[in-house]
């Protein structure tokens, strides 16, 4: 009888820890561009789902939808699949904390304020506009690598975001072509060398109290479609997944916590 108790606490502790272990990982995903022509996240989709449900923690790091490349009819219309998609992740996972970390192309406000009362909905979705810390990782969009932006300057420059247009025809067209060429790639790799796209972020992350002097030590952010992993730089370490687009490097990347 004893030992038959002892075999049940065993088990019990053995499917405790074995949960425990499944429910340990935090992932970050950004730049899916979903609704654009150019995106190829729905390949990832799986994966992304099968991450969610294993995971403790899941940063959701901005554009993840593109309202103005979107192929959709309208924003509208984009914006109501967005929120749905959005939901169809969170709600069957409760077990999983999920953040949604702002990009500039998500910030359209009528977007924002969908995405902000579905987070009021559900209590595993929480919405943060600029940045999320969490032990000792920062998890940010990373538009601040564009120039050097303190908190007032990307502030700024999201509202230019507030209210973006579905651009037509003649500039998506441009787009597809520069994207068939790979032009995107070349261009993104000379804008985003990684020491200046390195400091650009830490000089953000000055300005809003996260860098190594309050025990950050990691850095997970997109927005430049050029992936990066453990790129040290100013005694921080810096991640990129990179982006699922057509020629582009992509990850969900597991992080250090
Ligand atoms: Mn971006």
């Amino acid at each position: 009888m004893r030992v038959a108790r002892k075999a049940q606490v065993e088990n019990l502790r053995f499917w405790f820890q074995e949960n425990r272990n499944m429910q340990q990982h935090t992932y970050f995903v950004s730049d899916l561009h979903l609704f654009s022509r150019r995106s190829v996240a729905e390949r990832h989709l799986g994966s992304i789902v099968a991450a969610a449900a294993e995971a403790r923690v899941f940063v959701l790091g901005g554009d993840i939808f593109d309202f103005r490349w979107t192929r959709l009819d309208s924003i509208e219309q984009t914006i109501d699949a967005a929120v749905h998609w959005v939901d169809r992740l969170v709600a069957p996972h409760p077990r999983c904390e999920f953040h949604y970390v702002l990009g500039n192309h998500d910030s359209n406000r009528h977007f924002v304020r969908r995405l902000e009362r579905l987070a009021a909905r559900r209590p595993n979705l929480t919405c943060h506009h600029y940045w999320l810390r969490l032990g000792n990782s920062v998890f940010l969009h990373g538009d601040v690598a564009d120039r050097p932006m303190d908190q007032q300057a990307l502030a700024a420059q999201r509202l230019n975001c507030h209210d973006d247009r579905k651009r037509g025809r003649v500039s998506n067209l441009a787009y597809d072509v520069a994207v068939g060429a790979r032009l995107h790639k070349v261009a993104s790799h000379v804008v985003n060398r990684r020491p200046r796209v390195a400091r650009h972020i830490l000089s953000y992350l000055r300005d809003v109290g996260q860098c190594s002097q309050s025990g950050v030590r990691h850095v997970y952010f997109g927005h430049t479609h050029a992936a990066m992993s453990d790129y040290r730089y100013g005694g921080l370490t810096f991640h990129n997944g990179g982006a699922p687009i057509k020629g582009l490097e992509f990850r969900i990347l597991r992080t250090h916590l």
